[in-house]
């Protein structure tokens, strides 16, 4: 199979060779957003030969046309009373790592939340001054595996037929798709990706919005200025990032729709399926919503003001999914198992596709891993989830490994207090980055920053790290049953303040946990946790 695979392979790059257009690099990245660039950041700094692939002819051109009406949900706070640039990253959700303290995102806008236009100056300068190697208007169109000399090499094709060969893929084409289900009169539904921001066109007119994410409200307070009444229809359950604590729900700058709706305005939430339902063309223009009875007709939803009248505007907000159709053959990542993120890629703790090997993910794509908890779906989580991502090929490929400081026992008493009060990756992506430190003989101990916990039960082998006389892990995290819908977190019974009770706080806290040695079961190293460490003023 092997030998007929490299045989055709070679007969179809050999034109390539002769017009040597017929490139080869050790890492390949597809995408300049915020990930693909912070992915070169790391490869470039560590001196290794890559190059990054974009469609467009700039960077971030994700943040041109997206969020629609133009405010980044992202924290941009350009002031915290501190100097300490890595505390102040836990309030700068849009900078990305770099060591040049210019390049800051807080120095681009004076907005908590920005102009997306400002982002875009930002990322583009960020590409350009670092001189990242981003060769723009490279538009991959297939990938696939060749052989080359024996050795198993990712293909990239660009729309120009060129070939590019890599021995390794770093994926960071982010979410780009719009999910459209397959819904009866979904035609007659404007998509989130397309809608007209003209507000002057929704003047006095009854909007209906499906779906009810972060677009959707955005899209309805946008309109809700003009129209006579907005509708937001989904599943039910509306989550606040304010209950769950995860930024990508929905957020106190989009919810002023919650407002008009409780306060008994036209505007309204309503629950209910968006399987058995659909979508009618009536009269006039006027569109109205159905539901399908169990002979399988539809019937209209008349319960509702704007279904009775009829709405003027259907606009679909149901999130996006990954494009993969650039994957060919041998070359296809499964789609994540569960159903929740089976628009995500499958992908192993050390961020590599779990039916591919060599190809990895960054930026957006990973946050499989943390979707709907911790930080990873944005800018503020996955830089670090990149750094650790860099690290893991380092030792894959380089045989460098996890970069760690040695401390005696007092040093490191002193370096984790410093580290609970500044650091930023593990603040940002909580419960799933975590400080480890190696216990040693002689009161040295070695210090490993963000690791990601699941790298934690194979350290050796992913990280080239040895776990002998057990190890702590230092995470941030809620308390239990803290962050979810509905919850009333300002309730001040799960507050506590002082030192002595800070551990029993439900809100976000250091967790500082000591394993004293691991187990191998059948497939899995476990760790035995020896005792939650609380650690006092110093
Ligand atoms: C409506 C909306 C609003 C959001 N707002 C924010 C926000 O305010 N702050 C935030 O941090 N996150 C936000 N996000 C999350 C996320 O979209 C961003 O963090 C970011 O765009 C993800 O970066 P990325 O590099 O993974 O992907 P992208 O930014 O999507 O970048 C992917 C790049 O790959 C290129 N590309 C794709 N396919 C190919 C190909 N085949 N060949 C060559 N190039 C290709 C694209 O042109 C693009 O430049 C938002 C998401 C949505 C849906
Ligand atoms: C938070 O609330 C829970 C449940 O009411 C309670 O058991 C817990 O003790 C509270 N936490 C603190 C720190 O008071
Ligand atoms: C940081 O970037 C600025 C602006 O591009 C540049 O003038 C400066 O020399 C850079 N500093 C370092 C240390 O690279
Ligand atoms: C990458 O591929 C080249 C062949 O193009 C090979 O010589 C090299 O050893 C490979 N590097 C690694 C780290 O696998
Ligand atoms: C917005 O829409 C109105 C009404 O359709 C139109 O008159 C106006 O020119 C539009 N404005 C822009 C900036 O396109
Ligand atoms: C959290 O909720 C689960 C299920 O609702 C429950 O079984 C568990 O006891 C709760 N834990 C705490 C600490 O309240």
């Amino acid at each position: 199979m092997a030998n007929i695979f490299s045989f055709t392979f070679l007969l179809l790059a050999l034109p390539f060779i002769i017009q040597s257009k017929f490139i080869k690099h050790q890492y390949c990245i597809v995408g300049a957003g915020p990930g693909g660039l912070q992915m070169a950041y790391f490869l470039q700094r560590a001196g290794r030969d890559y190059i990054v692939f974009e469609r467009h002819n700039i960077a971030g051109s994700f943040f041109t046309h997206y969020p629609r009406h133009r405010r980044l949900l992202s924290l941009n706070k350009q002031y915290t009373g501190s100097l300490n640039s890595e505390f102040n990253l836990r309030h700068d959700w849009n900078t990305l790592l770099s060591d040049n303290d210019s390049l800051k995102m807080t120095r681009y806008s004076d907005d908590l939340y920005p102009h997306a236009d400002q982002l875009v100056r930002y990322l583009n300068d960020y590409a350009n001054r670092l001189q990242l190697n981003i060769q723009y208007q490279t538009d991959i169109v297939k990938l696939s595996r060749g052989y080359l000399n024996g050795i198993n090499m990712f293909k990239l094709i660009d729309q120009h037929q060129n070939i590019h060969l890599c021995n390794v893929t770093i994926i960071s084409t982010g979410l780009s798709k719009p999910k459209i289900p397959d819904t009866t009169g979904m035609q007659y539904a404007e998509g989130y990706e397309s809608i007209s921001t003209n507000t002057s066109e929704y003047v006095n007119k009854n909007v209906l919005i499906l779906g009810q994410g972060n677009s959707a409200f955005e899209t309805a307070q946008a309109i809700s200025n003009v129209a006579g009444l907005v509708h937001l229809y989904g599943r039910g359950g509306v989550r606040l990032a304010t209950s769950t604590h995860y930024i990508g729900d929905l957020r106190a700058v989009n919810s002023k729709i919650v407002d008009s709706y409780q306060l008994k305005s036209l505007d309204g939430i309503v629950e209910g399926p968006l399987e058995n339902f659909g979508i009618l063309k009536r009269k006039k223009g006027l569109i109205s919503i159905a539901l399908r009875g169990t002979k399988d007709e539809l019937f209209l939803v008349n319960d509702m003001t704007g279904t009775r009248k009829g709405y003027h505007h259907v606009i679909r907000c149901l999130g996006f999914e990954y494009d993969r159709s650039i994957f060919g053959q041998g070359c296809r990542p499964r789609s994540a198992k569960k159903e929740s993120i089976e628009h995500y890629p499958d992908i192993k703790a050390n961020y590599e596709a779990v039916s591919v090997a060599h190809m990895y993910f960054a930026g957006a794509l990973t946050h499989s891993l943390d979707y709907r908890h911790s930080g990873g779906c944005c800018i503020q989580g996955f830089r670090y989830s990149v750094r650790a991502l860099h690290r893991l090929l380092e030792w894959r490929y380089h045989q460098v490994p996890w970069p760690a400081k040695l401390l005696s026992s007092e040093q490191l008493l002193y370096y984790l207090s410093m580290r609970i009060n500044q650091a930023s990756g593990t603040y940002q992506m909580f419960g799933m980055l975590a400080d480890v430190v190696l216990i040693g003989d002689n009161h040295q101990h070695l210090y490993l920053e963000e690791v990601p916990t699941r790298v934690i039960p194979n350290l050796e082998n992913l990280a080239g790290r040895k776990v002998t006389y057990g190890f702590l892990a230092l995470t941030f995290e809620y308390g239990k049953n803290f962050s979810q819908p509905n919850k009333d977190t300002l309730d001040r019974e799960n507050y506590s303040f002082t030192a002595r009770n800070a551990y029993r706080s439900r809100n976000i806290h250091p967790i500082l946990r000591y394993y004293k040695h691991h187990i191998r079961g059948k497939s899995k190293v476990f760790f035995i946790l020896g005792a939650q460490v609380l650690i006092l003023q110093i």
